[in-house]
């Protein structure tokens, strides 16, 4: 952290950055002016691109891909630009940290582990660009071999949210590279920045002219343009679950594009009563408070064995009341701010639906006033009923509400009440029940008796309307990718024609 000491501070002016096209840097004639939600000072301006912006983008990245520069480099090679940009973002992690937590609101000491997990990333697919391989066939009878070759997919869209703008960018980018795709990505308007310095730290590790493009722009403008663009062979989209449906229409609508979608979450935290309490309690309220609760993967629901669940909520409380709320940049913030005004209002208007629909509040409830920023308290609804708003919709924000089951099966079925199915967590000290309801509740990430534990190793994804396809690990890279069946005669054909 000394070595950071002399960043602790806001810029004295925003920080202009331009947009990364066909490997070289390009300005727009009108730009997005970020506001630290932390701190209510301009940080940057981005450019507001145009769609002719994104043509010329889509094309670079179709001509990149077709002249072979990365698409035909060997696992060999392309694990080596990965694992020099994991070198470099060594280098320069205390920077990109710090234009996380500006743009974003997030505490700097979260955003430095993130960065440490993005690194993991990039060596991770290092590994699994020379791991990729396709399979054979050697069962089709004397005459006939089969291959199975798996071909990189061509030209794909990236639309990353705000909520982990470089997180979720190299919980993708690595491994997109390493199937040997080319890439047009558009970050949020509000967190472009982390994702314009990855374009740096890609060309200093030798990546080809036109495989990273970055086009900063509006989702109505350019994040739907690349959703209906005929010359893009993929788009991985993470957001919202409206913005997803959205993307499945465009697809269909224009090319078939393949989709890989990461979308919302409801996430239920189960703990039984054989549970240590103490330490389920610890990661309710970090699974809860945890990037303020923007987090897909956040435990919204906290569903408890009744004969505990007085026990249990009193000793959430007291934990949740200890979370240091604040200044993003302070080294001691476990808590930052909420990233947009509008998911600001939208948190505050949920408070107020909990309250009127006749929840309790255990433990905040309301904003907090701190150095200009927006920030919310953690907050406990009990009593809530299984219709109310805050317990069925995505909040997306530090907002916790508690039911209580009397059986396993009950456990399930409030586990499972939800649309989304994005991930889950699970406290008991009997491993049979554990494993049954790890078997029954359907969700794409699962934790038993601990929380958002990981690694880049491990895929990512959603059941149920938190999406489609896998991010990450070799399962991440074969997404990626296409597979094309060879059937080799070896023998002598049998005539047809007689
Ligand atoms: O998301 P959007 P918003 C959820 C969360 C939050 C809600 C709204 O519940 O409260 O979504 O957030 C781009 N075509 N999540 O409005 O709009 C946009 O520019 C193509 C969960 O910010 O979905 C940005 O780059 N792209 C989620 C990205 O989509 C479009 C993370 C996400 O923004 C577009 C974020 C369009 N028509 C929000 N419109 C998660 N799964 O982690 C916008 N975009």
């Amino acid at each position: 952290m000394d070595q950071l000491s002399p960043m602790l501070r806001l810029p004295e002016q925003p920080k202009t950055f331009g947009f990364f096209v066909d490997g070289q840097w390009r300005q727009g004639s009108d730009h997005f002016e970020r506001v630290s939600p932390g701190h209510g000072v301009p940080v940057s301006r981005t450019s507001r691109c145009t769609v002719e912006d994104l043509n010329a983008a889509v094309a670079a990245a179709r001509a990149a891909f077709e002249n072979g520069s990365w698409s035909d480099l060997s696992g060999a090679e392309r694990a080596g630009v990965l694992l020099r940009v994991a070198e470099i973002l060594k280098r320069r992690r205390d920077e990109v940290a710090y234009w996380e937590t500006l743009e974003n609101g997030k505490p700097i000491s979260q955003a430095l582990g993130e960065i440490d997990h993005c690194i993991a990333c990039f060596e991770t697919a290092a590994g699994a660009a020379r791991a990729l391989h396709g399979d054979s066939f050697n069962n089709l009878g004397k005459n006939l071999f089969g291959m199975v070759l798996r071909e990189p997919i061509g030209v794909v869209g990236l639309i990353t949210p705000w909520n982990f703008p470089f997180l979720i960018l190299c919980e993708r980018v690595p491994f997109i590279l390493a199937s040997g795709c080319t890439l047009v990505v558009k970050p949020s308007e509000v967190t472009s920045v982390t994702t314009l310095l990855l374009a740096e730290i890609l060309v200093e590790a030798g990546l080809p002219r036109g495989v990273y493009n970055v086009v900063t722009g509006s989702g109505r403008t350019i994040g739907q343009a690349i959703t209906e663009h005929p010359d893009i062979d993929m788009v991985s989209f993470t957001g919202s679950t409206a913005v997803g449906r959205a993307c499945v229409h465009a697809a269909a609508d224009s090319n078939f594009k393949k989709l890989g979608l990461e979308l919302g979450g409801k996430n239920p935290i189960i703990v039984f009563a054989d549970a240590d309490l103490e330490a389920a309690a610890d990661a309710a309220a970090f699974g809860i408070s945890f990037n303020t609760g923007q987090c897909c993967v956040s435990s919204s629901r906290l569903i408890v064995e009744a004969k505990v669940a007085q026990q249990f909520e009193e000793l959430l409380a007291s934990k949740m009341k200890k979370i240091v709320v604040g200044d993003p940049l302070d080294p001691a913030t476990q808590v930052g701010a909420i990233t947009t005004e509008a998911q600001n209002r939208t948190i505050l208007d949920y408070i107020e639906k909990g309250k009127s629909a006749g929840a309790r509040v255990l433990v905040g409830g309301s904003k907090m006033e701190h150095d200009g920023g927006q920030y919310i308290q953690p907050t406990l609804f009990t009593g809530v009923r299984r219709d109310m708003e805050i317990a069925t919709d995505e909040i997306f924000g530090p907002v916790l509400s508690s039911f209580s089951f009397e059986t396993v099966d009950e456990a399930v079925q409030l586990a499972n009440d939800t649309v989304y199915g994005l991930a889950a967590s699970l406290w008991t000290s009997d491993v049979s029940k554990a494993l049954s309801v790890t078997r029954r509740v359907r969700a794409g990430r699962f934790w038993v008796n601990t929380i958002m534990a990981g690694g880049p190793e491990m895929p990512l994804g959603g059941f149920k309307q938190s999406g489609w396809g896998r991010e990450a690990g070799i399962y991440g890279v074969e997404e990626y990718t296409q597979i094309k069946s060879v059937h080799v005669d070896i023998g002598k054909r049998q005539p047809w024609i007689v």
